[in-house]
């Protein structure tokens, strides 16, 4: 069995003239004050900007943690987001940024949760415990988006210690990791690159032309759309999170993810005449 996110994505990529991911963390303390009153606050966030943003967005990411804090209520409301993005448009992919990674028993748990019953079209994983904790994702016909070289400052404490067997960098040695996998598993597996480290971004892309990266980082992380992409090409997804949808807590919120959603793609369609 093989994922359709591959498909979706490029399809989507093509349509819209973009690479922009629109990332849904409903923070609460940032909420817009209208949708902390409601009685399902998040999805309610969720789901305005979800029907404000559509028309720009290849992708959704929304990241399970600002739905999990709130237990079983956080979680239903996850789900009925979820469920809103396929109502409003199918194929628009659906990543859940939930960075999972456990022993391969455990891990079939996760898989099965958002590839079977959740149905979302991709996920975040993490490596560190290889390769067999990875393979329940893929053999249910996931998507898996490995942590490589993550966005934040701290990034660099382990990811880019050098082997001592093999003179790399660990980020670069988990992007061989994954890029074997991908042979593997075809249009099954693609890395996470932060988008506030350019020039690795770059090196990663040299080194894997044809990898798909999932890149966080740009908008509120300081990363530029410019570097970005010229780093890495139309291979890759570019996620804003904060950046489009929490620009204010007064009701022009969805005003202004939907002025921001247009900049953006409008920079990024400028960017894409320029093939990388
Ligand atoms: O390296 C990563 N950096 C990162 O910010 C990997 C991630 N998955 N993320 C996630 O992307 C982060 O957890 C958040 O959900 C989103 C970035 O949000 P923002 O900085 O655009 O608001």
């Amino acid at each position: 069995m093989s994922s359709n996110f591959y498909k979706k994505f490029e399809s989507r990529r093509d349509k819209l003239n973009s690479l922009l991911c629109v990332g849904i963390d409903p923070e609460w303390e940032k909420l817009p004050h209208d949708c902390q009153k409601k009685e399902f606050p998040l999805f309610e966030f969720a789901k305005s900007i979800v029907s404000s943003t559509h028309p720009y967005a290849v992708a959704w990411k929304p990241n399970v943690a600002f739905f999990e804090r709130f237990g079983a209520k956080g979680f239903s409301e996850f789900e009925r987001y979820v469920a809103y993005c396929k109502e409003v448009d199918e194929s628009i992919p659906i990543i859940a940024d939930a960075k999972r990674g456990d022993l391969a028993n455990t891990a079939k748990e996760y898989a099965k949760y958002y590839f079977e019953t959740l149905k979302v079209d991709a996920l975040t994983i993490n490596a560190y415990m290889g390769k067999d904790t990875i393979l329940p994702y893929l053999e249910l016909g996931g998507f898996v988006f490995i942590l490589c070289l993550t966005s934040n400052p701290s990034s660099i404490d382990l990811q880019k210690l050098t082997l001592k067997t093999k003179d790399v960098f660990l980020y670069e040695e988990v992007s061989d990791f994954a890029s074997r996998l991908e042979e593997e598993y075809p249009s099954q597996v693609g890395i996470v690159m932060g988008g506030t480290h350019p020039s690795e971004l770059s090196g990663i892309r040299k080194r894997h032309p044809n990898l798909l990266f999932l890149i966080p980082g740009f908008g509120a992380q300081g990363g530029s759309l410019a570097e970005i992409y010229t780093a890495c090409g139309k291979n890759g997804i570019i996620n804003s999170s904060r950046g489009v949808t929490l620009l204010s807590r007064d009701s022009d919120y969805t005003k202004l993810a939907i002025k921001k959603a247009t900049e953006i793609n409008e920079e990024l369609a400028k960017l894409l005449r320029n093939p990388v």
